[in-house]
Formats: C-alpha cells, sequence, structure tokens
C-alpha cells in the first residue's frame, strides 16, 4: 500500500503546487477563497477504490458465501475494488478455497502466511498489499454482514478518517457480552477514544490512516486509539451482526487478560513513547520520598535513642528508596533510547508549499 499511496499522495501535491493562486505580494496577504480549486478547498479527499482486508483463520465453510454477500454488495456500489484474503496458517482447507476464488476472480488477493502470525501481522500484510483509497476490514466467519458497508462509507464521506462497527444489538452469551462491556468501558476511560466496541473487526479506513500507524503483537484492537492520537477522527456507527454459523471461535476469555496488557502498552506507547522519565520519573520520586520518610522518621526515634535495627519498617523505606532511585534510572536510560529513535512524533495532514520543487533543493545541493 506504501507504494500506491505515495503515489497517490504525490499526484495531490502536484495539484496543490500547481494550483494557479497568488498569495506573495497581495496586499492583505490573505488568500481570495474563490481563487482556490476545489479540492484545495475540500476538507475530504473524494473516495474512488475500496479494499476490503479479511484476516482469516480456519473458516473454509463461511468464505465461499462471504465472497458472494461482498461482491454483491461492492458491485451496487459502483467503485473499483479488491478483496485481500490473509490466511493465517489454516489447516482447514481455508487456503484451498481462497485459491479456487483467486483463480475465478482477477479481483480477489490471496496472502497465505506459513504458519499462524496472528491478526496483527494478518492485518499488516492485507494493509501493504491494499491500494484502495478506502480499505474495510472484517472478519470472515459471516458475522459481519457485507451490506453494512455503505453505512460505514456514509461515515467515511461525512468526514471520518476511520469508522468502526458497533455490533448492535449484539447477538453473543451474557458470559461474553459482560466481560467485553466491562473491557470497553475500562478502554473509554482510559483512553478517552468513545468506542462502544473496540473489539468489532469491522471498520473503514482512509487510507493515509493505515501509512501513519505501526501495528504489531496485539495492538489491531487499539487501532482506533492510535489513529485518534495520531489527529484523525475517528468515529462509530452501529451495525448489524450475525451469530456464529460455521466454524469455532477462536478467542477464549485469555483475550481480555492479553488485551489489558495490550492497553498498558498502547497508553504508554501514545502518551509517553516521547517522554519516558515523565512517566517513570513520578513513580520513581513518590517512592523515593515515601521511602525518605521513612527512614527518616526511624532516624529521629534512632537519635531518641530507640533502638530500630529489628523494624521491618527500615528494610521497607530502605526498599522503596531503592526502587524508586530504579525508576528514575529506567526513565533516563528510556529516554537515551527515545532520542535515538528516528520514528516522527507528529502527523502531517498535508502540506501545502509552492516552492519549486528544484529550488527547495539546489541549495541543499550546493552544500555538498
Ligand atoms: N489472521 C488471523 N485471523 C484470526 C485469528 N484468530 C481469529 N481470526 C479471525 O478473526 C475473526 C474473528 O474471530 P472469532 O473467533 O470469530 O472471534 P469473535 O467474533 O470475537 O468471537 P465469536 O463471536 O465467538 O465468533 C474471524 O474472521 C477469524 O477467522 C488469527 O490468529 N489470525
Ligand atoms: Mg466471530
Amino acid at each position: 500500500m506504501d507504494e500506491g499511496l505515495g503515489i497517490r499522495q504525490n499526484t495531490n501535491d502536484e495539484q496543490q503546487v500547481e494550483t494557479p493562486v497568488k498569495i506573495r505580494g497581495r496586499g492583505n496577504g490573505r488568500p481570495d477563497a474563490g481563487t482556490f480549486s476545489r479540492h484545495l478547498l475540500n476538507e475530504e479527499p473524494e473516495i474512488r477504490s475500496i479494499s476490503v482486508v479479511v484476516p482469516l483463520l480456519n473458516e473454509a465453510e463461511s468464505l465461499p458465501q462471504l465472497y458472494h454477500e461482498l461482491v454483491e454488495t461492492l458491485e451496487q456500489i459502483a467503485l473499483p475494488f479488491e478483496l485481500i484474503f490473509v490466511d493465517d496458517g489454516s489447516t482447514d482447507g481455508s487456503g484451498r478455497v481462497l485459491r479456487a476464488l483467486f483463480a475465478e476472480d482477477d479481483r480477489v488477493q490471496v496472502i497465505q502466511f506459513r504458519r499462524n502470525f496472528g491478526k496483527s501481522s494478518a492485518l499488516v500484510a492485507g494493509f501493504e498489499a491494499a491500494s484502495g483509497d478506502v480499505v474495510i476490514t472484517m472478519d470472515a466467519d459471516l458475522q459481519d454482514i457485507p451490506a453494512e458497508i455503505p453505512r460505514l462509507l456514509a461515515e467515511l464521506h461525512d468526514g471520518a478518517d476511520l469508522v468502526s462497527g458497533w455490533k448492535y444489538p449484539r447477538h453473543d452469551p451474557l458470559s461474553k457480552r459482560l466481560p467485553s462491556s466491562f473491557f470497553n468501558s475500562v478502554v473509554r476511560r482510559t483512553t478517552g477514544v468513545r468506542l462502544h466496541d473496540f473489539n468489532c473487526g469491522f471498520k473503514a479506513y482512509r487510507s493515509d490512516v493505515l501509512a501513519e500507524i505501526h501495528l504489531y503483537g496485539e495492538l489491531h484492537r487499539y487501532i482506533p486509539v492510535l489513529a485518534h492520537f495520531r489527529g484523525f477522527r475517528v468515529t462509530e456507527t452501529k451495525v448489524q451482526h450475525r451469530a456464529r454459523r460455521y466454524g469455532r471461535s477462536k478467542f477464549g476469555a485469555s483475550r481480555f487478560a492479553r488485551g489489558f496488557f495490550d492497553l498498558i502498552t498502547v497508553l504508554f506507547l501514545t502518551q509517553y513513547t516521547r517522554r519516558p522519565l515523565h512517566f517513570f520519573g513520578w513513580i520513581g520520586l513518590v517512592t523515593l520520598v515515601v521511602g525518605f520518610g521513612i527512614n527518616a522518621y526511624l532516624a529521629v526515634l534512632w537519635f531518641l535513642g530507640q533502638g530500630i535495627g529489628t523494624r521491618p519498617l527500615l528494610t521497607f523505606g530502605v526498599l522503596l528508596m531503592i526502587i524508586g532511585a530504579q525508576f528514575g534510572l529506567f526513565g533516563l536510560l528510556a529516554e537515551m533510547i527515545t532520542s535515538t529513535s528516528r520514528q516522527r512524533d507528529y502527523a502531517v495532514r498535508r502540506h501545502l508549499s509552492r516552492v519549486p520543487f528544484d529550488a527547495r533543493y539546489t541549495h541543499h545541493d550546493d552544500l555538498r
């Protein structure tokens, strides 16, 4: 996707640079809005093509129906589209079904992993292969309904960069709904991203969102959070869903535990990666001060003639001071790692410039 996206962005930039507007030398220094061409003022670029990315594990029975429903809906939308199936080490013959679909339809792409690498990896592989202006992800188990795609697209048309499905009403047992709603409310509170259903795999993205996000491990659940912190507009829309018909569910209770570890990672990544000492430093400082207070108190008692050598409190105070200092040092080490990282910590929506490409670099060349 990088390549396709890069080409598209360049095209936009060229168009923007070529736009016949005069700003320099104007009396009031403000551009006349009437002279801007429409696409410059348009907040939302037009959607001209759609990629659907479907990560899957052992869903052979569902795939043919999923394919037919997808094609039916997308043909009605009447935009060019591609279907990218990412088979994450299935052992139930899903690969064979996908190869048959590929042979039949040149809009189908199939990526087969050598073994199971997890949903995030499958999504990344799909995103890299996708070249649409919009990328839609969905589950392969027929629980997400392709006919809902226009609803997601409508949200993007209305200005969202990422729209996440909210399975409503939900057709799952209470044993799954309860932990899920607890999980969702914790994520909502801690991240400030107000979605009801973080685990919903049915989402639509403008392609520039995906270019900005680095996924690994199981962070796919938190793409909306990562996108929100990069400055993208994240919204939600209710989607119908169906109960699982074929195959087996891949996720049990352990998903929630893992989800919480990932939440800590995401909170740290979105808020402290660029200033880790602010995180570790505070923990360290508080621990150090409490430890120091305890030891100061014991020191006073010692001066007053009381024996303190056998008091557990002494051990506790010393422990806190050592841990506090360690946290401070962790923070400094993390700062050193961060300072050598070349990853950008900002996201540019667009760069409007009238400096001709050659002029921009002549000066640079002279220096060599
Ligand atoms: N690529 C990839 N996809 C997976 C993996 N595990 C599950 N999936 C897919 O993710 C989607 C959702 O998985 P499900 O097991 O249906 O999870 P769920 O919908 O939350 O749970 P149920 O409601 O019980 O079905 C399905 O399309 C699966 O095929 C995996 O390890 N890798
Ligand atoms: Mg499912």
